[in-house]
């Protein structure tokens, strides 16, 4: 298993609409480690595959947070949120895509997902709390939104700004 390199913003590959995996090869099993080694050594909560440049629908996902709580990998294919709370909640949301950076973003505070696992079993399950707030963020990459769409205008260019600059001292170096 591998650390793939994280694409930053902006790129034309973060604005695209991911595909749907139709089988769970090997290669699709050896993506979804390689991505939740990519995940863990960020460190992140999350990571959807259009991050590491590969434009399937697979997220990866771990919001366990608290020390001596074991860890949960999740690995989910073609997502999707069949059911939203009314109730929202507000989270200053970080990405991988666009380090250093974050805004307060509004979703549904409960959310139920459907997807597919690496056995091709059908899995579904409510998630609340960061969970909630990480999987729609995710879900989001495969639809190729970020979480700055949400944000002001102003504050969008300005990160974006910021990430063309970061991309240009990265390249220096
Ligand atoms: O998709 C990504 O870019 C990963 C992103 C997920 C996310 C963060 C916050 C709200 C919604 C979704 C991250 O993991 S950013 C890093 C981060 O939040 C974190 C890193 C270490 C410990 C705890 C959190
Ligand atoms: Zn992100």
């Amino acid at each position: 298993m591998s650390v793939r390199p994280i694409l930053i913003h902006p790129d034309p590959r973060l604005k695209k609409r991911a595909d749907t995996v139709i089988q769970v090869t090997d290669e699709v099993r050896l993506q979804a480690a390689d991505m939740l080694d990519t995940m863990y050594d960020a460190p992140g909560i999350g990571l959807a595959a259009p991050q590491i440049g590969v434009m399937n629908r697979v997220i990866v996902m771990d919001c366990v947070k608290k020390e001596g709580e074991a860890p949960r990998p999740m690995v989910l294919l073609n997502p999707e949120v069949v059911w939203s709370s009314d109730e929202t909640s507000i989270y200053d949301e970080g990405c991988l895509s666009i380090p250093e950076q974050y805004g307060e973003v509004e979703r549904p505070a409960v959310v139920t997902v459907r997807w597919m696992d690496l056995d091709g079993g059908a899995q579904e399950e409510t998630f609340e709390e960061l969970w909630a707030t990480c999987v729609q963020h995710e879900i989001d990459h495969l639809n190729g939104k970020l979480f700055i769409d949400y944000l002001k205008p102003l504050r969008r260019q300005m990160i974006t700004r910021k990430m063309v600059k970061l991309k240009r001292e990265m390249a220096r170096t």
